[in-house]
C-alpha cells in the first residue's frame, strides 16, 4: 500500500449522521477531503454522505467486527477523526446505571482505540497522518452526575496522551479537540429524548455550534506537517469550563 493520494487524501469522520461529526464531514469535504464517514444511522448517513459527495459506511464503533468490515473498505487514510460518543444520563454515583456507563465506554474509549487500531497501517503507509480524537472539557474537568461520562472522556483522554507518546518518530500526529457545550443532539440523547431537560442546558447562554467545532478540527489539521496541536480547548464565551456558565436573565419585554 502507498500513501499516493490526489488533494488532501482521506479523511475517516465517525459519528458522523449529524451534530460535531457531520459538520467536520462537510467542513473537511469543502477543505478538498476525500471524505468517507460512519455512523449507525445509515439513512441520516447517507443524507450528509450525499450532499457533500462523501462515502457512507455503516459503522458501530461499539462493535468490533463493524469497525473492522468498515476499515477494510478504506484503504488509503491521512486522517481519522474520532467523533462517535455521546452520554448517557446525569445520575448520582449512588443511582448509577451499569449498562448506560458500559455503552459510554465502550463507545467514547474503545471505540476510539478500535477504531485507531484498525486504521494506523494506512494512517502510516501514507507517511503523513493525522488521528483527532473528540474528546470534551469532561474529560479533564469532572462534574457531579456526570461520573460516567466524565470517566469515559478522562479515558478517551489518556488513550490520546499514549498515543502521542506510542507514535513519537512515525509520521503521525495525534490531537485531542475538548469542546465545552456544543448545542447537537448530544444534550437530546443524555437525557433519553426529553426536550425540555436538553434545552435547558443552553439556557440564558450562547453554546457553541457544531460548525465552531469543525472550524477548529480543520484548523488543527490543516498545519504543517511537523507541527502537532496537541490540544486544544474549545468553550463558549459564556462558558469556562464545565462548573461555570454564566447565563444571562431571560428579557422581561421580550414577545412584547
Ligand atoms: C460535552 C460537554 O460539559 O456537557 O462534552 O460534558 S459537557
Amino acid at each position: 500500500m502507498t500513501g499516493a493520494e490526489p488533494g488532501n487524501g482521506t479523511a475517516v469522520v465517525t459519528g458522523a449522521s449529524s451534530g460535531i461529526g457531520a459538520a467536520t464531514a462537510r467542513r473537511l469535504a469543502a477543505d478538498g477531503w476525500d471524505v468517507v464517514v460512519g455512523a449507525r444511522r445509515l439513512d441520516r448517513l447517507r443524507e450528509v454522505a450525499e450532499v457533500i459527495g462523501a462515502r457512507a459506511l455503516p459503522l458501530d464503533v461499539t462493535d468490533t467486527a463493524s469497525v473492522e468490515a468498515f476499515c477494510a473498505e478504506v484503504p488509503y487514510c491521512r486522517l481519522l477523526v474520532n467523533n462517535a460518543g455521546g452520554a448517557l444520563g446525569r445520575d448520582p454515583i449512588e443511582r448509577f446505571d451499569e449498562d448506560g456507563w458500559r455503552w459510554m465506554y465502550e463507545a467514547n474509549v474503545l471505540g476510539v482505540a478500535r477504531m485507531t487500531r484498525a486504521l494506523l497501517p494506512a494512517l502510516e503507509a501514507g507517511g503523513d497522518g493525522h488521528v483527532v480524537v473528540v474528546g470534551s472539557i469532561a474529560g479533564f474537568d469532572p462534574y457531579a452526575g456526570g461520573a460516567g461520562y466524565n470517566a469515559a472522556k478522562h479515558g478517551a483522554r489518556a488513550f490520546t496522551r499514549v498515543l502521542r507518546q506510542e507514535l513519537l518518530g512515525r509520521p503521525i500526529r495525534v490531537t485531542e479537540i475538548d469542546p465545552g457545550f456544543v448545542e447537537t443532539e448530544f444534550s437530546l440523547v443524555r437525557f433519553g429524548g426529553d426536550e425540555g431537560r436538553a434545552s435547558a442546558v443552553y439556557e440564558g447562554m450562547t453554546p457553541l455550534t457544531a460548525d465552531d467545532v469543525a472550524d477548529a478540527i480543520a484548523w488543527a489539521v490543516s498545519r504543517p506537517s511537523h507541527v502537532n496541536v496537541d490540544e486544544l480547548v474549545l468553550c463558549a464565551r459564556d462558558q469556562y469550563l464545565a462548573q461555570r456558565v454564566h447565563r444571562r436573565e431571560p428579557d422581561p419585554d421580550a414577545g412584547r
